[in-house]
């Protein structure tokens, strides 16, 4: 049986629902601090959990004889930025509690790391998988801290740990949750909403981008990989496109002509922004494991601007 931790947010609620699709509704148990509202995750067991609370976590995991834990309940990097001691307690004890849990009931492990483990020193184009990570953020040395945990829970105790450095990731169930890249999820909902969006992050300044149904898969596609050719294991980079908005706007301007972008930089999130690559080297997890994103950006743009619209009805005056 697998545990997911922060079952409802951006990655946990569409990643329950599709290993609750793969491996049957009893087998996963989510699991959040607030009670769940995203029907992606709804038909299967729920329990509060706070992942700070160590025995809370073992109990959970016993009382269902767990085996694997997904690991996601953190701060995203522009809420960590705004509240760093939480953020530490948080995405670094709540990561120590979780890979414990692991140890203790010899459970197989993931949990996501980023594109914010790199910073202004690493290579900012094709980023390579092993570079200098010196994070200008709380959220990227957390994810550093975190990669280097997961070894060390890998080489010393034996777990099992794996994870992936995600890129921005974009998806149409869940709203933006506190991260830097969110921008490019909100100008999807607003294009819908009024046809237009004034975006916090500056033209020109790219990041690595990859839609949810893609970072799902990597996910389970890493989680059954075979051990023994996994060399990376914690984490690999894996990307699907490099945008700007003025990329994403001239994709979305595809179906909906009248699509306006405008800025208001927000300085902080832009200096985030900036600390990170451009684009990612993946061929790691490539020759590794096999990771192929199937959604290009066209494809990802259209695909996310059906779904908003079809659960939006009558959005937009020029609805795809
Ligand atoms: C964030 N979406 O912006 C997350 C992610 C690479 C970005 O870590 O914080």
């Amino acid at each position: 049986r697998i545990l997911v931790t922060g079952s409802s947010g951006q990655i946990g609620s569409e990643l329950v629902a599709a290993l609750r699709a793969r491996y049957g509704e009893d087998q996963v148990i989510a699991t959040d601090i607030k009670p769940s509202q995203s029907p992606a995750a709804a038909g299967g067991p729920f329990e509060l959990l706070d992942v700070n609370n160590r025995q809370a976590f073992l109990d959970i995991a016993r009382k269902y004889n767990i085996d694997t834990v997904i690991h996601l309940a953190a701060l995203l990097s522009a809420t960590a930025e705004a509240n760093p001691l939480f953020a530490w307690e948080l995405n670094m004890g709540g990561l120590l509690n979780a890979l414990e849990v692991a140890r203790e009931l010899k459970c197989q492990f993931f949990t996501p790391s980023s594109i914010g483990v790199f910073g202004p020193d690493s290579p900012k184009d094709l980023t390579p998988q092993l570079t200098i990570q010196r994070p200008i953020t709380m959220y990227g040395i957390n994810k550093v801290a975190g990669e280097l945990l997961c070894d060390y829970y890998y080489r010393k105790f034996g777990v099992d740990t794996r994870g992936l450095r995600f890129p921005g990731l974009i998806s149409y169930l869940t709203p933006p949750g506190g991260g830097t890249t969110d921008y490019a999820v909100a100008m999807f909902f607003e294009a819908l909403r009024c046809g237009e969006y004034s975006s916090y992050i500056d033209k020109g300044t790219f990041m690595d981008m990859m839609y949810m149904p893609d970072a799902i898969e990597a996910i389970i596609q890493l989680m059954e990989a075979d051990s023994a050719k996994l060399i990376h294991r914690n984490a690999y980079n894996v990307s699907a496109m490099s945008i700007d908005p003025e990329l994403l706007a001239a994709e979305i301007r595809k179906l909906l002509p009248s699509f306006k972008l405008t800025y208001q930089i927000d300085p902080i999130r832009e200096q985030i922004a900036q600390s990170w690559p451009n684009s990612l080297d993946t061929s790691a997890a490539r020759n590794e494991w096999g990771f192929k994103p199937r959604y290009t950006l066209e494809a990802m743009a259209q695909d996310m601007l059906c779904q908003i619209a079809a659960r939006n009805p009558g959005s937009s005056s020029d609805s795809p």
